[in-house]
């Protein structure tokens, strides 16, 4: 497996053979050991002429996103100080890319202050993904935390405008650069009571725009007792306040898929450890915490969910979160900016039919909407319900 990194500013043995997961939307690139798959031809039928070779499709498709490479975006958010940095860097250094990062233990993560995107191409048996990870500042530290979830809508907001822009272009790309958040990995402090109306209220207002997968930050300060009963907490707590967080109930294809995804609904929300230092525990180099009684392994199922949670995200269920945002999150966006566009125009055109120019104004300064017929300006929009 080989990875680079790239970094723009804004202003990763499947362990979930645990719990037998084999999810049907995932693609058939991202399975792990599957046999080799036979090209066009490679297949001897002999003589049978009912054979007309509709199976092949799937070598076509495999070669054809070998080719394209997959790109997964995934946002974190929640309170400050609560690891979120440090998880992403773990993500990075995990099984994902591990060979891609050099080992720094002096490296101290600083307080996030900016919302800031990290790209790493991975590459890994010839299947290119591009993994990108948006960090954003930790909210919570002001008196007032009204409204802290604005930058981070806007933020996610923005993208599908971009996205938007692109699609309804005349001269569109053949593809489109996806930066649209596919999954927000949200972050609950480990208080082992209950939820804190700031994070139902963000959850809450998330849950309708992206994908949410809730996770119990630095879960090595519960006992086990307390994780269990925390977890089971906040999945009450999740259902009575109607957050519906990833894999969503209501978007399960089939029986097949309900049967997996229901056991995914029972571990949510996952408890992580986040580390970036490497140490050395029976000869292994392991990702770890270490302390006083002994070092946290946060790849160790026994210790944390950590490995779950990177399982979920790129082996099990990759495609199904891109195309939940696809279909369901950006669709929604899109319906409702063209449905006010449309508007817009007509307001704008029966004003033109029935008042005169005024002085000077030229059709633009009216507010005319652009060839593709979206007016350009989106600020006032908030894609919240
Ligand atoms: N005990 C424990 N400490 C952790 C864990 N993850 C991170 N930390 C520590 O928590 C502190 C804050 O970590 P960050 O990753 O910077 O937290 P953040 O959420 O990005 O913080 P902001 O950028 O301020 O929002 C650091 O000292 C980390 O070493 C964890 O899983 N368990
Ligand atoms: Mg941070």
């Amino acid at each position: 497996m080989a990875s680079t990194c790239e970094l723009h500013n804004h202003n990763q043995e499947n362990l979930w053979s645990e719990v037998n997961l084999s999810h049907s939307n995932m693609s058939e690139s991202t399975k792990p050991h599957h046999p080799p798959p036979q090209g066009k031809g490679e297949k001897s039928h002999g003589s049978d002429f009912s054979y007309v070779g509709i199976d092949a499709i799937l070598e076509q498709m495999r070669r054809k996103a070998m080719k394209q490479g997959f790109e997964l975006n995934i946002m974190v958010v929640g309170q400050s100080g609560l690891g979120k940095s440090t998880l992403m860097n773990t993500l990075f250094k995990s099984k994902v890319s591990r060979k891609s990062v050099q080992p720094d233990p002096e490296e101290r993560i600083p307080k996030t202050i900016e919302i800031k995107s990290i790209s790493h191409n991975i590459e890994e048996k010839g299947v290119r993904m591009k993994l990108t990870v948006i960090d954003t500042p930790g909210f919570g530290d002001q008196i007032n935390n009204e409204n802290c979830w604005q930058p981070i809508m806007k933020f996610i907001n923005d993208q599908y405008e971009v996205y938007l822009q692109e699609e309804i272009n005349i001269n569109r790309k053949k593809r489109i650069p996806d930066s649209r958040v596919h999954c927000c990995i949200y972050f609950i402090p480990p208080t082992g009571h209950c939820l804190r109306p700031l994070d139902v209220e963000f959850m809450r207002r998330l849950s309708k725009v992206v994908n949410i997968v809730p996770v119990i930050a630095k879960a090595d300060t519960l006992t086990l007792e307390e994780r269990d009963y925390f977890k089971q907490t906040i999945r009450e707590e999740l259902r009575a306040n109607g957050i519906d967080v990833y894999p969503q109930k209501e978007f399960d294809e089939d029986p097949e898929d309900r049967v997996i995804n229901d056991k995914i609904r029972e571990m949510i929300p996952f408890a992580v450890v986040g580390s970036d230092h490497e140490y050395q525990v029976n000869g292994k180099r392991i990702l770890g915490r270490k302390t006083k009684w002994g070092t946290i392994e946060v790849e160790n199922i026994a210790h944390c969910e950590f490995a779950y949670l990177r399982d979920l995200l790129i082996r099990t269920h990759m495609q199904n979160i891109k195309d939940i945002t696809g279909s369901i999150h950006y669709e929604s966006y899109r319906v409702r900016r063209l449905n006010e566009s449309n508007a817009l125009f007509t307001t704008v055109s029966s004003d033109h039919v029935l008042q005169p120019k005024t002085n000077g104004q030229s059709e633009e300064q009216l507010g005319a909407p652009q060839a593709n017929g979206v007016a350009a300006q989106h600020e006032a929009l908030s894609h919240e319900m």
